[in-house]
């Protein structure tokens, strides 16, 4: 070979590589042609070997040749290589980053789980712990620890659902003995009654979630519904506490500092005195509308002082100790609030009715 076909040889070498370099769709393919054409086999190193044997006036220019092929092929691999990564996932290539995004529909929180969130903060914010318990409950803590033994009439109009377990049945949900005695929880009572078994006063909590009632399912009634029971226990507590504590809840929840409480004897076995409590309508201000039935009140719920034989029962004395209770309906609020007049709605997940609140 003389310095004219090694010039030729290269020059070949250099469009076949250069073909093959533009060719090499993937990573893996121009690593091949890189081999090939720049590797210890190729015409580079055939040809620097030829050098030589050539006179010693040629050697230098077919060195320079040499040189030449290597750096041309060199760029070509660089330059494919570059463009190869710009078109890998997530190099941003051949995205249209003008285009617009695809809008996701988000959902919101149901209402009365709304409600019931805005009430927990009134709450906290008055000092209170918010807390939470099975919706399956024993007889014992959905009846008899709050002054309701098993003959008593209040037992049928908080007449629920029963749960029938095996001999088998899990323990923590009290299987075994008693077991036929378990049921769906008619009020929050009972998770009073759990933390007054575990926690010595002074003791301030809020017991929000869902009860259930063996009830007909109409406008105004449900089988399954939401309460929230607020609970003070503490030493030298009496009726104006129990007032004033709902005054101020009340005048929270409607935010309006005008909203007046009434209170009317009423009775609940768990405490005693015991009342119904309304508030002054926040609509008509007291001059009557349809919301409170044109009688200018809100009827919320009951309240009291808590009877001593709830106290006994948790092994609270009540001689140091006193306190007052309420409750009311999520639902309720929900409704007064929203003029709402089916209670059904709640629990249609009808998402017409839910998307608007
Ligand atoms: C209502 C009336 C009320 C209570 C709930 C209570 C709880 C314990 C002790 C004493 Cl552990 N009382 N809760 C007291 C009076 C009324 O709820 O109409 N609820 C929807």
């Amino acid at each position: 070979m003389n310095l004219a076909e090694a010039r030729r040889a290269l020059a070949e070498a250099e469009s076949a590589a250069l073909g093959a370099i533009g060719a090499a769709a993937d990573v893996a393919a121009l690593d091949a042609a890189e081999r090939e054409w720049l590797g210890k086999r190729s015409p580079a190193v055939v040809v620097t070997e030829v050098i030589k044997g050539l006179a010693p006036a040629e050697r230098p220019q077919a060195g320079q040749a040499v040189g030449a092929y290597r750096a041309r092929v060199g760029d070509a691999v660089a330059a494919r290589r570059a463009e190869l990564a710009d078109r890998s996932p997530g190099s941003g290539a051949g995205i249209d980053l003008t285009l617009g995004g695809h809008g996701r529909r988000r959902g919101h929180l149901h209402l009365v789980t709304q409600i019931r969130r805005e009430l927990e903060d009134i709450f906290v914010g008055l000092g209170y712990r918010v807390a939470e318990g099975p919706e399956v409950e024993d007889d014992w803590h959905n009846f008899e620890a709050l002054n309701i033994p098993p003959a008593h009439p209040a037992r049928s109009m908080q007449d629920t659902i029963y749960v029938a377990l095996g001999a088998d049945g899990p323990d923590e949900l009290g299987g075994g003995a008693g077991a036929e005695h378990m049921m769906l929880r008619t009020h929050t009572s009972p998770v009073q009654i759990r933390t007054m078994e575990t926690q010595a006063p002074p003791i301030y909590v809020v017991a929000p979630g869902r009860t259930y009632r063996n009830e007909t399912l109409d406008a105004r009634h449900s089988p399954a519904f939401h309460q929230m029971e607020c609970l003070a226990v503490d030493r030298g507590l009496t009726m104006a506490d129990l007032f004033g504590t709902i005054e101020a809840f009340a005048r929270r929840l409607f935010d309006d500092d005008s909203v007046r409480t009434r209170f009317r004897s009423d009775f609940f076995p768990y405490t005693e005195p015991s009342a119904e409590l309304a508030v002054s309508c926040v609509f008509c201000r007291g001059s009557g509308c349809r919301v409170c039935s044109h009688t200018g009140w809100i009827e919320l719920g009951g309240c009291g002082m808590v009877d001593p034989n709830v106290f006994r029962a948790v092994g609270i004395d009540p001689e140091e100790w006193q306190g007052f209770a309420f409750g009311f309906g999520l639902e309720r609020i929900a409704m007064i609030r929203y003029g709402i007049n089916e209670i059904r709605t709640f629990f249609d997940n009808d998402l017409r009715f839910l998307e608007q609140y």
